[in-house]
């Protein structure tokens, strides 16, 4: 850690001197959970240096000199003290460190190898003539590397190392962030500054970031990146730019990094010089082929191709009268010679199909299962509309058995409070993988259909939207780190606790003394729900200001397409509110399995959290607790700001067990949290009632200002806007 502080002080020196306390001598949250400290507790460190006296790590290649590496440092750092490299067959404790095929006979024996997939391991105490060694052992060099930063894990987490016996592989192949990274350097829905992509400097420069971002991927399991926009710019294609992206997937490598690039549909035209990018076109063919012969002559591992086509504005084969299935099976076509893939994304809706928007990308990719080519992911959002704070799962997972689908999650938090609201996303996204699509049975949870369980999918996915940026702590709220960190553990194992994750980032990120854990960890795990209740709660959605979501706008009604307006997401009008989605309504609700329909359909067995998701609903409806659904929405949205102010007094216990910095930042970050949670509340609580008419429920505070004043915020340089948006 001490090389990356170095190299930062300098870049910063101007920003220490206007602070009291130097940034270079404290945790910045650079190191993110990687930030091995000194383990302080006298027993525990004696534990581990009597347990580890020598590692003997086989010799290899750049990922093997890379665990090398990550050994010197982190034992180097947590148990003080420099361990030496020895050979097999010495007296004494060791770490060893070998493929299972390397390892001599004696030890091979005790491996139980038979589940261990690519990419698993085995972390494994053995006692023996001559020591008790503690055996990391995989199959491939990449399962070492990972088993290497789970071993360190445990002693961040002071776990014993006696008797221990883990077998771990990843349940998902793909595992991946995208960026939304432009070519400019800006980010679409970036919060956390601009992007860690020096396009300028690029190939020759290598920004230390590069590398530190593919150790933190590697650490959680994460082996693909998209660099680049969907919202694509077809250069990325071009020669110059390949030369950068070749540089970057160089980096990677040793850390198991696969390179993916996002795929403008338009490309041909753009810079092939063709007159037309008709996926059915012999000339597009061969363009496609031949630029994907290119890219692996540059790039042997690339990954594949990410696609936004026919979706808010973007090139795709539907302006040639085809279907995405062209579109996606054109690319597949060129990929398949080099065993890439392509994630074709089903976040398409368009104003031209009058129907909700939430039914239209299921009525365009369900009734082509089958047909996509092997290589062909088609690249789901969690939900049917665009990453709320709460949504229902999207009805195309399970309905799709014979096409491989995966997930898409947003790490960065467009429609949750920018990178200045605490929210832990794990929960979120537990919720959905955890959700029963019913497709074959109680019990076909969403995460069975991202493993491939489901439905015996070889090829399986997950990705998630970056929060990165460059900020100097990557993730600007330091505890957006903990939704990167997450979400790679999720896309490893969809089964996983979040509350265990929470459990694991909190104490390799700050401390485990148990005063900290226990309490933040709990203001982790409601922060989701609060998040909810003082946004959209009781399924209300998509009700955020205009363009760049910042902020409350439940009244705008004069966009362009009607399917942006909020308007048309909470239907509130004198007799009450919500989105009518069952038979009597759009009926999207038939997407979705008997059983989920009839739970969603009967008033009875919707959840609360849904309520408005599906129904509309008059305002003196009696909500479960007997209180009208207008008390009910005005006791939530004081329910949200009132767990804020829980966060903060949870928070301002915590002084003594974190570092300055970061106590004073989460605090600030805090507070504009609170204030932002009653300008919502109160803004849609005063806009709410225009339409019921009815006064507040007692529960409620009175708000701050009237209507009026919270109608005319403008916010004309909120961060995260595509700039042909504003
Ligand atoms: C990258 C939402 C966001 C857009 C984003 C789009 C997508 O509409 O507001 O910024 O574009 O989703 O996922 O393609």
């Amino acid at each position: 850690m001490k090389q990356f502080l170095k190299l930062y002080t300098t870049t910063f020196l101007g920003l220490f001197l206007l602070t009291s306390t130097p940034l270079f001598s404290m945790s910045n949250g650079y190191g993110l959970w990687l930030d091995y400290t000194k383990i302080k507790d006298k027993v525990v460190l004696e534990g581990y240096r009597s347990q580890l006296q020598g590692i003997y790590l086989e010799e290899g290649g750049a990922t093997l000199k890379v665990i090398g590496e990550e050994l010197t440092m982190g034992l180097g750092t947590l148990l003080d003290t420099n361990l030496k490299f020895n050979a097999l067959g010495g007296d004494g404790n060791m770490l060893i460190v070998s493929k299972y095929m390397n390892l001599p006979k004696n030890l091979t024996e005790k491996m139980e190898v038979d589940d261990l997939k690519k990419e698993g391991y085995i972390i494994k105490n053995v006692d023996m003539e001559g020591g008790s060694h503690v055996v990391i052992t995989a199959r491939d060099d990449i399962g070492l590397l990972y088993g290497t930063f789970h071993f360190l894990r445990l002693l961040q987490m002071h776990k014993p190392l006696k008797n221990l016996e883990i077998v771990e592989s990843p349940k998902v192949d793909i595992r991946m962030l995208n960026h939304w990274d432009n070519l400019d350097r800006t980010i679409e829905r970036g919060y956390s500054g601009f992007s860690i992509w020096n396009w300028q400097t690029l190939p020759d420069y290598i920004d230390q970031r590069y590398i530190d971002y593919a150790r933190a991927n590697a650490s959680v399991g994460i082996n693909g990146t998209a660099v680049t926009s969907v919202n694509a710019n077809a250069l990325i294609l071009t020669p110059h730019y390949l030369e950068k992206v070749k540089a970057l997937a160089d980096v990677f490598r040793p850390y198991g990094l696969k390179v993916y690039l996002t795929a403008r549909f338009s490309a041909p035209i753009e810079i092939g010089g063709l007159k037309t990018a008709d996926p059915l076109d012999a000339k597009v063919i061969q363009w496609w082929k031949n630029k994907a012969d290119e890219i692996y002559s540059i790039i042997p591992d690339f990954g594949g191709f990410l696609v936004k086509a026919n979706s808010e504005g973007q090139p795709g084969p539907q302006n040639y009268g085809r279907t995405h299935l062209d579109g996606a099976n054109l690319l597949a076509d060129a990929l398949a010679p080099h065993n890439g893939v392509v994630m074709w994304r089903a976040f398409v809706y368009s104003e031209h199909d009058p129907t909700d928007r939430a039914k239209q990308a299921y009525n365009e990719f369900v009734p082509d299962d089958g047909k996509y080519r092997e290589n062909v992911l088609i690249q789901v959002k969690n939900g049917p509309i665009d990453f709320q704070p709460r949504e229902p799962f999207h009805p195309m997972f399970g309905a799709m058995p014979n096409t491989p689908l995966m997930m898409e999650f947003q790490i960065t938090k467009e429609y949750l409070g920018f990178a200045t609201h605490l929210v832990y996303l794990p929960k979120l996204f537990e919720e959905v993988l955890k959700s029963d699509t019913y497709r074959k049975g109680k019990g076909s949870l969403v995460a069975k259909v991202i493993d491939g369980s489901l439905n015996h999918k070889k090829l399986t996915g997950m990705a998630g939207v970056s929060n990165i940026g460059t900020d100097f702590n990557w993730t600007g709220h330091p505890f957006g780190q903990a939704d990167w960190y997450g979400f790679g553990r999720l896309a490893w194992n969809p089964y996983m606790d979040s509350k265990d994750i929470a459990d694991e980032w909190l104490r390799c990120t700050f401390t485990n003394d148990e005063h900290f854990v226990g309490p933040v960890k709990k203001m982790m795990m409601e922060s989701r729900e609060a998040v909810v209740n003082y946004m959209d709660p009781l399924g209300l959605h998509h009700i955020f200001d205009t363009g760049h979501h910042y902020g409350p706008g439940p009244w705008v009604d004069n966009l362009s397409r009607p399917e942006w307006n909020p308007v048309y997401y909470h239907k509130a009008d004198s007799l009450g509110i919500g989105f009518d989605r069952t038979k009597t309504g759009s009926d999207a609700l038939f997407q979705y399995a008997p059983e989920v329909q009839k739970m969603f359909t009967d008033l009875e067995t919707c959840p609360e959290e849904y309520l408005l998701w599906f129904h509309h609903v008059p305002w003196d409806y009696r909500l479960k607790n007997g209180r009208t659904l207008w008390d009910g929405l005005g006791i939530k949205y004081q329910k949200g700001v009132d767990q804020v102010r829980e966060m903060i007094a949870t928070w301002e216990q915590m002084k003594p067990y974190v570092d300055d910095l970061r106590y004073k930042q989460v605090t600030m970050l805090l507070n504009i949290q609170l204030k932002e949670a009653k300008w919502w509340r109160d803004a849609c609580m005063l806009y709410f009632q225009t339409f019921s008419k009815m006064d507040f429920p007692k529960e409620m505070e009175a708000p701050e200002h009237a209507l009026e004043y919270y109608r005319s915020l403008q916010f004309p340089y909120a961060p995260g806007i595509r700039p042909s948006w504003n």
